[in-house]
Formats: structure tokens, C-alpha cells, sequence
């Protein structure tokens, strides 16, 4: 078996969390390499795109958070069988990314212009993605994103909702996720009261 080490910011969120939940799921142990900010500056010399999350396994370094998630979801049983259902869970993942991308554009920002960025990103971006994804929820028949069952589309939508929903992002409601898409915050719901995902945190006491 390959020796994983994984490296990420030290929160419990991002793009990293949802590998961290899927490495536990499939009982593989890693590296849960969590690096401050400060370190960031001068560690990301050595990344392959000036990022973060960088998976190591034996001699290979590999990027891009959907694509770990994907890889390490298939080890854990958390990545559809189907085709389709592959596709589907894919959609929500790459939507999920696109949304991060936007909300990450409002940070460094301050002030009145942090302000404006955070209004214009509740009233349109997300917004828009906290409805496509209620959509695509209620495509997959209501309780999960693709496959009828927990998958990593969900860990990543949790993720993000979860944080949406503890009011992190100053400017942005706490009950933005209630108010545009509530089947989300059930969702949420379901999923960190998954047992693979209280196993998870209850190893991080
Ligand atoms: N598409 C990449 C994006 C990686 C990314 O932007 N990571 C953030 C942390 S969550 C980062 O390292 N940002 C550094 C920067 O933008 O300066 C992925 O999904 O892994």
C-alpha cells in the first residue's frame, strides 16, 4: 500500500476537508499534514501550481482537490458505480469548485470593499449556486447528490454549507442557505450525522 501524505491548511473545512473525511471512511491511514498560513508563503515555492491541497504517495505528487476527492472517494466505497451517476456527482463537485472560486475572490478584501464584494456575492453568486445545487439535489431524488447514497459530492457540499450556515463569511447571512435553498441545510444535516463522517470527527478529539 502507498504511503499518503496530504497536505493542507489547519481547519477543519476547505478543500481538503472532504479527503480527510474519505481517507478515514476507507480505513487508509495518511498524513494529515496541516500547515499554518505563515508556512504557506514559502511552502507553495514548491507546489506544482502555487497550492494547496497536494497529496504525496510514494514518489508521485499530485494537485487538485476534485480529483483526490475522486481517487481517494473510489478507494472508500464514496464514488458512484455508475456512469452517470459518476457524471452527476462530478457536476455537483465541479459547481462546488466554481462557487469556491467565487467566494475566494471577496477575501484579502476590507472594509467597505469587503462589504460590497461579500452583498454582490449573496445576491448573485451564490445565489445562483445554492439554487443550482438544490436543483441537482432534488435530481438525485432528494437526500443525496448522485447514486441514492453518500458520496463525495456530499462531503464537499456539506463542507461548504456547513460553513455557510456557522456565519463564517462576514457580510454574508448565516441563514443564506436556509433562506435560498433549505432542502441544502437537511442535506447538511443528513450528512454530518452520517457515521463515516461522526466516526471522522470524533477521531479528531
Ligand atoms: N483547483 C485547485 C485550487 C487550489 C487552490 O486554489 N487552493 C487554495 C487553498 S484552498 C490555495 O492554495 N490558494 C493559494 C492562492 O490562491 O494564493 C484545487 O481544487 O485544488
Amino acid at each position: 500500500m502507498s504511503n499518503y501524505k496530504l497536505t493542507y491548511f489547519d481547519i477543519d473545512g476547505g478543500r481538503a476537508e472532504p479527503i480527510r473525511i474519505a481517507f478515514h471512511a476507507a480505513g487508509i491511514d495518511f498524513e494529515d499534514n496541516r500547515i499554518s498560513f505563515a508556512d504557506f508563503g514559502e511552502m507553495r515555492r514548491h507546489t506544482r501550481f502555487s497550492s494547496v491541497p497536494v497529496l504525496e504517495m510514494d514518489d508521485a505528487a499530485v494537485t487538485q482537490s476534485n480529483a483526490i476527492a475522486r481517487y481517494v472517494g473510489k478507494m472508500a466505497g464514496l464514488y458512484p458505480e455508475d456512469d452517470l451517476q459518476a457524471l452527476y456527482c462530478d457536476e455537483v463537485m465541479g459547481a462546488l469548485e466554481d462557487l469556491l472560486h467565487h467566494t475566494v475572490r471577496t477575501f484579502g478584501l476590507q472594509g467597505d470593499e469587503l462589504k460590497r464584494a461579500r452583498e454582490a456575492l449573496v445576491d448573485g453568486w451564490l445565489t445562483v449556486y445554492l439554487r443550482g445545487l438544490d436543483e441537482l439535489l432534488v435530481r438525485g431524488g432528494g437526500e443525496y447528490f448522485a447514486e441514492q447514497r453518500l458520496t463525495v459530492a456530499d462531503l464537499k457540499a456539506f463542507v461548504q454549507t456547513r460553513s455557510l450556515c456557522e456565519g463564517v463569511l462576514d457580510h454574508v447571512p448565516a441563514d443564506i442557505v436556509e433562506r435560498t435553498a433549505p432542502r441544502l441545510v437537511e442535506h447538511k444535516e443528513r450528512i454530518e450525522n452520517d457515521p463515516r463522517v461522526v466516526a471522522y470527527y470524533s477521531s479528531r478529539k
